[in-house]
């Protein structure tokens, strides 16, 4: 139970996540992002509804003014399950990542979200663990979450053998194979395949109510900006050390990593990654919109 919850949350809800916005682009790109992805769940049939703390007010479904003070604030903490309660009573703003976006979409109702890539098991988890936050989410939440699987940061093979021994359900749509974010495919598998968006959303329909849990829908990136993996390698190891040399950890680390990735490959990740949280963000909402 959310306290105070402010749930403007519309029939044909699409849950759309902050921390995407704050911490996963440049912050200029941050509010063209927004209006894009509001735009598209709208055209497609459903309500786009962004989710963050303001001023500790948890809310489902910002307004424009509410989305532009957080989008003005410096330094907007990043929300997971772990530190949520505690920006709550300290009435801060935060962004919300997958796993308090489908926390407060829950318990608003909203059973559709789209993002662009769940966090997962970062690499060199043998030496150094970190594992996100939203794997466990996926376990606790009834949302389903849409996205072009784990960010190609992480280990995705391992995330892929970490959702499997959650038991979460993970579904391709229009794919058999477990996307790697700027990669359409990895070497790991998904549970089924979906191809009709009002077949996916009669399978979630049942499946969240019967479980009280979430379902991942993986939907890779459009091939016309898949990156290629040579290049990708390239830029994320340049990027790794980096990080690794500013000593950078825990909730810093994918945003650090995304930052550098963007900049190194001179803004060719960036545009990946803003056109695949729009090819979910449409996905989400026909899935919504069929509910
Ligand atoms: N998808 C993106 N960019 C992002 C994220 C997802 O395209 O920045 C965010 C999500 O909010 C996700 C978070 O929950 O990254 C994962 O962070 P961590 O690895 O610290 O759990
Ligand atoms: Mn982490």
């Amino acid at each position: 139970m959310i306290p105070n919850l402010i749930n403007r949350a519309e029939p044909r809800a699409v849950a759309l996540e902050t921390t995407l916005l704050l911490h996963g682009v440049p912050r200029q790109s941050a509010a063209e992002l927004a209006r894009t992805l509001v735009e598209i769940v709208r055209k497609h049939g459903a309500s786009p509804t962004l989710i963050a703390l303001v001023r500790g007010q948890a809310i489902v479904g910002l307004n424009d003014a509410e989305l532009a003070e957080l989008l003005a604030a410096p330094d907007v903490p990043k929300a997971n399950t772990a530190n949520l309660g505690v920006l709550m009573h300290r009435s801060r703003h935060a962004a919300t990542t997958v796993s308090t976006t489908m926390e407060l979409a829950a318990s608003a109702g909203v059973r559709v979200f789209a993002t662009g890539g769940l966090g997962g098991v970062h690499r060199g988890c043998a030496e150094h663990f970190d594992v996100s936050s939203d794997l466990a989410a996926l376990t606790r939440f009834p949302v389903a979450v849409v996205s072009s699987g784990v960010k190609s940061i992480l280990d995705v093979v391992a995330t892929r053998e970490a959702l499997e021994t959650l038991g979460v359900p993970v579904v391709g749509f229009r794919t058999d194979r477990f996307p790697a974010f700027y990669q359409r495919e990895s070497t790991a598998g998904v549970d089924a395949r979906f191809d009709d968006p009002a077949d996916l959303a009669g399978f979630i329909r049942m499946e969240l109510a019967r479980s009280g849990r979430g379902v991942l829908v993986v939907n890779p990136v459009p091939a016309e900006h898949e990156i290629d993996a040579g290049k990708w390698r390239a830029w994320l190891d340049l990027a790794m050390d980096r990080a690794r040399a500013k000593g950078v950890s825990g909730r810093d680390l994918t945003p650090a990593l995304l930052a550098a990735v963007h900049e190194l490959s001179g803004g060719v990740t960036l545009r990946a990654n803003v056109e695949l949280v729009k090819s979910n963000a449409v996905l989400a909402a026909k899935i919504a919109a069929a509910l």
